[in-house]
């Protein structure tokens, strides 16, 4: 199959599932185009079969704002005729799967298949906006095929929009053979120097994943259990992050890691990965802390549940249940064989479900359907 494939290129779970697809792809002999503004982060080394096209947008004195979505359409106009794609599979709604949409009717000399994967705030904040709202909503009933990384967002999607057609759900995934249990010792002994426990959380720090609560909690769980915090990402509460820290008298325990490309060995070497988002269409950064044995705390909401399971790969609590959170974390550092059976398990169920080989046959075999016929796509 000849494939395009359009992402955020920068970092966050949608740009690295879309990427990491990609190359899984290529690896099984279809031809894959990523479309994108930048090259995909996660792809800076040459592999057979994977080509990258540059978004450019026209600057014009006449445009206040650039023609993102025109300039993205009239690439991907380009690349399906040149390099004569069956499909473009956008990731995240807005704006890519509009610009997908038009770009299948200009088009008109050939068909192109339009595959949207829906991430979540795509729908749950961007999608509700009156702003976006009609746009987006047709760009999702007007696709040839629809996926969710969750059944819990393909419900939220039909719950919040107009969307009436079929979703069909098809989970994140990890590399078993990059996520897997492989601590470093030199890792571990500059983060955490006296042998203490190790937290870890990853994310973009934006205020959904409430990073003043990983804090907080890390402090309440340092008062009775010293232990050490990585921090790895970098957004807009982390000045928030800081003063709390101070406030709380635990930054000389924390390690600002800033963005990380490789996450793998920091996860590897951790103990307990806490995630209190307030919302989470999946949690990419929770499976790949499982599928590493690293338990994870999080709340019982979005796609969470469809990625944990009470004792496999940690525990959820009630929405908000800081204290909760904290309750299980000492209870986890404190008993190495719970710590040790839920990581097990955790990791087992990582390999089971979310495996790379699994999930990337389910989109081969949905992109199968999508080209042959009708998917739930409206009139
Ligand atoms: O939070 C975002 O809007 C960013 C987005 C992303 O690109 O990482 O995250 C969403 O997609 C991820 C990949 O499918 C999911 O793992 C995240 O749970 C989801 N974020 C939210 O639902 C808040």
């Amino acid at each position: 199959m000849r494939i395009g494939i359009t992402c955020y290129p920068s970092i966050g779970g949608s740009g690295v599932v879309a990427t990491e697809l990609g190359k899984q792809l290529a690896e099984r002999g279809h031809q894959v185009h990523f479309i994108t503004y930048d090259t995909p982060f996660r792809l800076h080394q040459h592999q057979q079969g994977v080509t990258f096209h540059e978004v450019e947008v026209p600057n014009y004195p006449l445009f206040r704002y650039p023609p993102y979505l025109l300039a993205l359409t009239n690439k991907m106009i380009e690349v399906s005729r040149f390099c004569r794609l069956d499909l473009l599979h956008v990731h995240y709604a807005i704006p890519h799967a509009t610009s997908a949409v038009l770009a299948r009717s200009v088009l008109r000399e050939r068909s192109v298949k339009v595959v949207t994967t829906l991430h979540g705030t795509d729908v749950s904040l961007l999608g509700t906006d009156p702003g976006f709202y009609d746009l987006v909503a047709w760009s999702i009933n007007a696709s040839d095929g629809v996926t969710a990384v969750s059944a819990a967002l393909a419900e939220d999607t039909r719950v919040k929009l107009p969307v009436t057609r079929d979703i069909e759900v098809i989970h994140n995934f990890v590399d078993p053979a990059v996520y897997a249990r492989r601590p470093s010792p030199a890792l571990r002994a500059a983060l955490a120097p006296a042998g203490e426990a190790l937290v870890v959380h990853v994310s973009n720090f934006r205020g959904v994943k409430r990073p003043v609560d990983v804090v907080r909690g890390f402090a309440a769980i340092n008062g009775r259990l010293p232990c050490r915090l990585a921090l790895v990402g970098e957004g807009p509460e982390m000045p928030r992050v800081r003063a709390a820290a101070a406030e709380l008298g635990v930054l000389d325990r924390i390690s600002f890691m800033g963005h990380q490309e490789c996450v793998a060995e920091i996860l590897s070497s951790a103990d307990l990965f806490l995630l209190p988002s307030a919302q989470e269409s999946f949690g990419l950064a929770a499976l790949e802390s499982i599928a590493c044995g690293t338990p994870v705390l999080a709340y019982r909401i979005g796609g969470l549940p469809e990625v944990i399971e009470d004792g496999q790969g940690g525990f959820l609590l009630p929405d908000n249940d800081l204290d909760g959170l904290v309750a299980r974390g000492i209870e986890l550092l404190s008993c190495p064989s719970l710590w040790g059976e839920v990581g097990a398990a955790g990791a087992d169920r990582a390999r089971r479900l979310f495996g790379a080989s699994r999930i990337v046959s389910m989109y081969e075999a949905y992109y199968a359907r999508v080209l042959q016929g009708d998917q739930g796509k409206e009139a």
